[in-house]
């Protein structure tokens, strides 16, 4: 049997590019020191993700040291770097010993007029020379045109195509200002892929503008983009990107093996908690796996079925995070099923008419008394008889 969301499934290849260390920086709290980027990077390489990209070390003089301090760090992660497409950047970004670098070039007509002021031509001019310098220097070269889905499909293709004949291991396509949907990433990433060598892979940077970012990096995968930036918590310019865990959430659906295989998940709620106190932020409570509430159950027609079967409701779970599920019953939505079970953590002894009985009472007070908690259902469950019944 297959069912709906079953269909489309298979086994994509992908892997992780946390630029909570870039990207995450542009977030408006952000000021991470030297000891911050390292623990971070630390917790990350640990947790399994395999690249990490670092600010610009042209940016400061601290940005430069850092990113030298990272790199000479060893971790597992491969450290990348990002930078614009002029040669001095690309001189300063080789020389603190990076794994790789991402070049950025803005191709939308908005960037062309207002920001830069470059046209086609010249991006690819100015790309063929960084790229051929970068090449003398043992170094992964991504290029990536900023503000993709405002640019001209048709200089999109031309650019990346000429850029990726070069012999580059990555072109990015960057839905800057969050506008793109899910479909559009998808027609664009084919287009790509009809143009670039086989060998050159495809990377997708989303921001969440308007909600899209996680559904977009799936579409982008399933497109076959094979590289997917995130940050932790999805920090970056105004609300950011693609947050590490709703990309996570999204594809252990589709492959829990696989994502499993490759990340220590029982990790991810230390480390949002540690860039949440390092930016003075909270973890929204609808926060994808670790959101307070994400494996909460509390009408009793959804409690009844977890207790039986936390799958009914619930299509991650919490053991795989480290995490526990949480039913509430003390409200007026409570159900017997939960009463009942209750009463056996409670090791109290309860018939069936008992626990419907005390069920109404207890949605009778809930609705009556504001704040109603645990203690008072298990106050009603102990006191219901005198002896209260115990085993
Ligand atoms: C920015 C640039 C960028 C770059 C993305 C990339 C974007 O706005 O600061 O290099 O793939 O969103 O376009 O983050
Ligand atoms: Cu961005």
């Amino acid at each position: 049997m297959t069912t709906v969301c079953e269909l489309g499934k298979n086994l994509n290849e992908f892997f992780i590019i946390d630029s909570t260390l870039r990207e995450g920086e542009q977030f408006i709290n952000s000021n991470f020191s030297s000891a911050e980027k390292k623990e971070i990077a630390c917790r990350l390489s640990g947790f399994g993700i395999e690249f990490l990209e670092l600010t610009n070390p042209s940016a400061s003089c601290q940005s430069y040291e850092d990113c030298k301090m990272i790199s000479q760090l060893n971790l597992k992660s491969k450290i990348l770097t990002h930078i614009r497409c002029t040669i001095n950047d690309a001189e300063k970004a080789v020389s603190t010993g990076v794994d790789g670098v991402d070049v950025l070039f803005g191709t939308s007509s908005l960037l062309r007029e207002f920001s830069h002021g470059k046209d086609i031509d010249f991006i690819i001019k100015k790309a063929t020379e960084v790229v051929k310098f970068l090449q003398t220097h043992n170094v992964q070269i991504r290029f990536s045109s900023e503000d993709s889905f405002r640019s001209e499909l048709k200089d999109l293709l031309k650019i990346y195509k000429t850029v990726s004949s070069l012999g580059i291991d990555r072109v990015g396509i960057a839905d800057t200002v969050g506008c793109a949907t899910p479909h559009q990433v998808e027609y664009v990433i084919r287009e790509v892929r009809k143009v670039i060598p086989r060998q050159c892979e495809i990377e997708f940077h989303g921001h969440n503008d308007t909600g899209c970012a996680i559904a977009n990096s799936y579409a982008a995968i399933k497109a076959g983009a094979k590289y997917i930036d995130v940050t932790v918590l999805g920090i970056g310019e105004r609300n950011g990107i693609t947050p590490l865990g709703g990309l996570l959430a999204r594809m252990i659906v589709d492959n829990p093996e696989y994502v499993k295989s490759k990340y220590r998940l029982p990790k991810l709620k230390q480390i949002e908690n540690y860039v949440a106190r390092v930016t003075s932020i909270g973890i929204p409570f609808n926060n994808y796996i670790t959101g307070f509430c994400a494996f909460t159950h509390k009408a009793g027609i959804h409690t009844k079925a977890v207790l039986n079967n936390p799958e009914t409701y619930e299509i991650l779970s919490p053991t795989d995070f480290g995490l526990t599920r949480f039913i509430s019953i003390a409200h007026k939505l409570t159900g017997r099923h939960a009463i009942q079970n209750r009463a056996t953590q409670l090791n109290l002894a309860l018939t069936e008419d008992e626990i419907k009985i005390l069920t109404v009472e207890i949605k009778n007070l809930a609705e009556i008394k504001k704040d109603f908690t645990l203690s008072d259902v298990d106050t009603l469950l102990v006191n219901f008889k005198p002896n209260n019944n115990l085993f």
